[in-house]
């Protein structure tokens, strides 16, 4: 019998290449935010999935903005660069057929000898493998990945495969965490992400991006089913934006902390009470000081 593996994956690349997805697909459960727009995820978050004979360590990371355009911005390439650089592996995520220059840019900021396993994701998008095949080569030259491995988050296509390759990239030794440990993260760490995910969802194409989310409280009471109460404060930078996140009467608010509240309860298996406020904290995403209050370093 082979000795048992276990390490660390940094799941890198431009944003929006669904990283995330990939990490809850491998996983099996979903862990991180998602959303159509790029650059929803902020945080390392680590996605553990044991294996008979082997433990992987997820580690999903934020997706890297060529150009950084405020002091927020660099603090998710530091993120990036870190999933990248202290793991055992990396996977580069791309999407299927496309390979733009922010792609490129990705690739370039990985650290030298770092070995690469490249994840083309969103294969069910592509209509024929005529349109697949030659993307594939190309890709494979442009870079000495340790494999591509074409695989579809959303429909778990070739998952399998993707585990296998990057099982034999992985060092010999110990689990590093308990069978059945999930993931790094508390939950008040998802309490935060889950309303983040709804303001990504609901909100404009540019507000999500002037918003952050602060857990202030979070219980969980004894004997009466395990109620959770969570108090969060939804950061903005502007009163006009306060007034957006609100809606008219606070209906918009309403709607985007019920579809959280659902979601935790669904994430932690019991009932949650889910007060939510609005404040404004001038702008925050080009504030140093402010960052470093919040968790970026
Ligand atoms: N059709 C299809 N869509 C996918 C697949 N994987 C992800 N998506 C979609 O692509 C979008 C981005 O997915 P995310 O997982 O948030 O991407 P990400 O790379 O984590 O993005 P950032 O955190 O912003 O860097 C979402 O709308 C996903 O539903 C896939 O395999 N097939
Ligand atoms: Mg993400």
């Amino acid at each position: 019998m082979s000795a048992h593996r276990c390490g660390t994956i940094g799941l890198v690349g431009r944003p929006n290449t669904g990283k995330s997805s990939l990490l809850n697909r491998l996983v099996g459960q979903k862990l991180s935010i998602v959303s159509r727009k790029p650059q929803t995820t902020r945080h390392l978050l680590n996605g553990i999935l044991t294996l008979p004979g082997c433990q992987y360590v997820f580690v999903d990371s934020p997706g890297v903005p060529s150009e950084p355009k405020n002091v927020l911005h660099r603090a998710l390439n530091r993120r990036a660069t870190e999933a990248a650089r202290d793991v055992d592996v990396a996977v580069f995520v791309v999407e299927a057929t496309r390979f733009t220059a922010e792609d490129r840019s990705a690739l370039e900021g990985m650290p030298e000898g770092q070995q690469i396993v490249a994840a083309v994701n969103k294969i069910d998008l592509v209509r024929s493998h005529a349109d697949l095949i030659p993307f594939l080569d190309r890709l494979a030259k442009s870079y000495s990945f340790k494999a591509v491995v074409p695989v579809s988050a959303k429909t778990g296509r070739n998952i399998p495969e993707l585990l296998k390759v990057l099982r034999e990239a992985l060092p010999e030794g110990p689990p590093a965490y308990p069978e059945d440990q999930i993931t790094d993260r508390d939950e008040r760490f998802f309490a935060a992400e889950l309303l983040r995910e709804k303001l990504f969802e609901q909100l404009g194409q540019e507000l999500p991006y002037r918003c952050e989310v602060v857990i202030d409280s979070f219980k969980e009471e004894e004997g009466r089913h395990g109620l959770r109460r969570i108090e969060a404060t939804i950061l903005v930078e502007r009163d006009s934006q306060k007034a957006i996140v609100l809606g008219t009467g606070g209906e918009r608010l309403k709607r985007m902390a019920t579809a959280a509240r659902k979601d935790m309860e669904k994430l932690f298996g019991g009932k949650v009470y889910l007060g939510t406020w609005v404040k404004v904290r001038k702008s925050w995403t080009d504030d140093a000081r402010v960052l470093k209050q919040l968790g970026y370093d």
